[in-house]
C-alpha cells in the first residue's frame, strides 16, 4: 500500500539504507498502517542504531542464533506484528513464519480496525496466510483496554511469542503469562530487551532474515539448537552490546 510519491533517494546517497527505510514508514502512515507514534517510535531506534554503529554485531548474531533455536524448538510460535514492522519488515517476517511454522498475530499498541484490516491485507499480498488478530476473543492479564487484547489461536495459547519494536508492558505481561519471549529491540537498555528471554539487539529489517537464516541452517539439528541456547545469556549479551556502544561514543571500557 503505498501513495507512489516516495521520495526519489539517489543510489549514492551515504545515508541511503536509512533514508529507505524512513521513507517505508512515511508510506505506511500515509497508507494508515503505521500510527503517527510509530514515526517516534522509529527515530529513538535510528539513535540507538547509530550508537551501534548501523551494523550487526557479534552479539546480535549470537542472540539471533538463540531466538532461531527457541522458535523452532516452540510447539506454537506466534510472530507478533505491529504497524511499524509491517510498514518495514512484512516479507522478511512471512519468510521466518514459513521457516518456523509460525502463526502471525496482528497486535497494535494504537489499536483500530481499520489499522489491523489494512496490515493484514499488507500481510496477505505478500503471501502470509495464517494471519491472526482482527478478532480478539482473549486477554493477556494485566493490560487494561484494547491494548491487552489477543486472539486464542495466536499469542494467548502460544508458547514463544516474537514480538519486535515492543512496548514494555506487554512484554512484561507476556512473560508474566509464562510465554517465552523472543525481542528484536535496538535498545539494550529498554524494558522488552530486558524482560525477554532472548533480545536481539538490531535492526528489524536485518534481524528477520538474520534469525531466518540460522533456522534454516540449523533445521533438524538438535546438537546446533541446544548449543545455540546454552550459548546465549541475555545479561551477558546486553552488557557486550553497551560496551559496544561506550567504545563507539569514545568511553572506553
Ligand atoms: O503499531 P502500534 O500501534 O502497535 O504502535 C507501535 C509503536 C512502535 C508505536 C509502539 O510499539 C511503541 O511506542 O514502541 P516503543 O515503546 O517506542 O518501543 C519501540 C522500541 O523499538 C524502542 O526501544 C526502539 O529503540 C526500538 N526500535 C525502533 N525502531 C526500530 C527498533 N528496533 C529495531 N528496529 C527498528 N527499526
Amino acid at each position: 500500500m503505498t501513495s507512489g510519491i516516495m521520495t526519489e533517494i539517489p543510489e549514492t546517497h551515504p545515508r541511503r539504507d536509512s533514508l529507505i527505510l524512513r521513507e517505508r514508514l512515511v508510506e505506511g502512515f500515509k497508507g494508515g498502517i503505521v500510527a503517527p507514534q510509530g514515526l517516534i517510535a522509529h527515530g529513538r531506534g535510528e539513535a540507538m542504531y547509530y550508537l551501534l554503529g548501523e551494523r550487526t554485531t557479534k552479539e546480535a548474531r549470537i542472540a539471533a542464533r538463540a531466538a532461531a533455536a527457541a522458535l523452532l524448538r516452540s510447539e506454537r510460535p506466534v510472530i507478533s506484528v505491529n504497524g511499524n514492522v509491517a510498514a518495514l519488515a512484512s516479507r522478511e517476517v512471512i519468510a521466518l513464519a514459513k521457516t518456523v511454522g509460525a502463526r502471525i498475530e496482528i497486535n497494535l499498541f494504537h489499536r483500530s480496525d481499520e489499522r489491523v484490516s489494512k496490515i493484514q491485507a499488507v500481510l496477505e499480498s505478500n503471501g502470509a496466510t495464517e494471519v491472526v488478530g482482527f478478532f480478539p476473543d482473549e486477554s493477556i492479564p494485566g493490560l487494561e483496554g484494547m491494548r491487552g487484547r489477543c486472539s486464542s489461536e495466536g499469542v494467548h495459547s502460544a508458547d514463544v511469542v516474537l514480538v519486535a519494536l515492543e512496548d514494555g508492558d506487554r512484554t512484561e505481561a507476556l512473560t508474566r503469562m509464562g510465554k517465552k519471549v523472543v525481542a528484536i529491540d535496538l535498545n539494550p537498555m529498554s524494558r522488552t530487551a530486558r524482560t525477554a528471554d532472548v533480545t536481539v539487539v538490531d535492526e528489524v529489517t536485518k534481524a528477520f532474515p538474520l534469525i531466518s537464516g540460522y533456522a534454516e541452517e540449523m533445521l533438524g539439528d538438535e546438537d546446533a539448537l541446544d548449543n545455540a541456547l546454552v550459548k546465549y545469556d541475555r545479561a551477558e549479551n546486553l552488557g557486550a552490546v553497551m560496551k559496544t556502544i561506550a567504545s563507539n561514543l569514545g568511553l572506553g571500557d
